[in-house]
């Protein structure tokens, strides 16, 4: 449900021509907002681009900004008809499919395919696609130059068990500023000092 939502409301088109509904900065379009949850009375997804309508020169370069609050990484896609119903919005036509396109790994994050582009040059079609990934987020490379076997595990995720002179990654978001605490889940070592605390500004 956050994910299908979350999806939906990363597509945006450009248009042509048309007056603009707010008057964003020139050539730039900036993912804002974020979501805000109250047990048991709402669900509040307010993730949005901070325009409707976005006017630029053809061959101009256009900035794509993420200051939006979730963590969550966006796509803008051109796309032919927007979604306007609830159902279409749940239905998302063109999403699967974009999606599908950049070929994202659902389990570590991975994006194969940033930029998709079904057109001629450039990013002018139906189906041209940006994939933005989240800020915030971090790869460890942990490699284990003792003789025993160790993993690393920091914010309820962890690596593979990493034998001596293997090396393992571990991609971990971060969308906001803490201290987090990270160990070693084999039996024992943690307790033996195996764990420490990652300060994220
Ligand atoms: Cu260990």
């Amino acid at each position: 449900m956050f994910r299908r939502i979350a999806v939906v409301a990363a597509v945006a088109t450009l248009a042509a021509a048309g007056p603009a509904v707010a008057a964003p900065k020139a050539n730039t379009i900036t993912a804002v907002g974020g979501m805000d949850v109250k047990l048991n009375q709402f669900i509040t997804d307010a993730q949005h681009w901070d325009a409707d309508t976005y006017t630029v020169k053809s061959g101009a370069t256009v900035t794509l900004k993420d200051k939006s609050k979730m963590g969550q990484p966006h796509s803008l896609s051109l796309v032919d008809k927007l979604p306007k119903t609830m159902a279409q919005i749940m239905g998302c036509e063109p999403c699967g499919p974009l999606m599908a396109a950049h070929q994202v790994n659902e389990e570590t994050g991975d994006v194969g395919v940033k930029l998709v582009n079904v057109g001629g040059d450039g990013f002018d079609a139906a189906g041209d696609s940006i994939y933005l990934p989240p800020k915030g987020k971090v790869t460890f490379k942990v490699t284990n130059k003792g003789s025993l076997t160790h993993d690393f595990k920091i914010k309820g995720k962890k690596t593979v068990r990493i034998r001596p002179g293997k090396t393992a990654t571990l991609k971990v978001l971060f969308p906001k500023a803490g201290k987090f605490g990270y160990l070693c889940t084999e039996p024992g070592h943690a307790a033996g000092g195996m764990k420490g605390t990652l300060t994220v500004k």
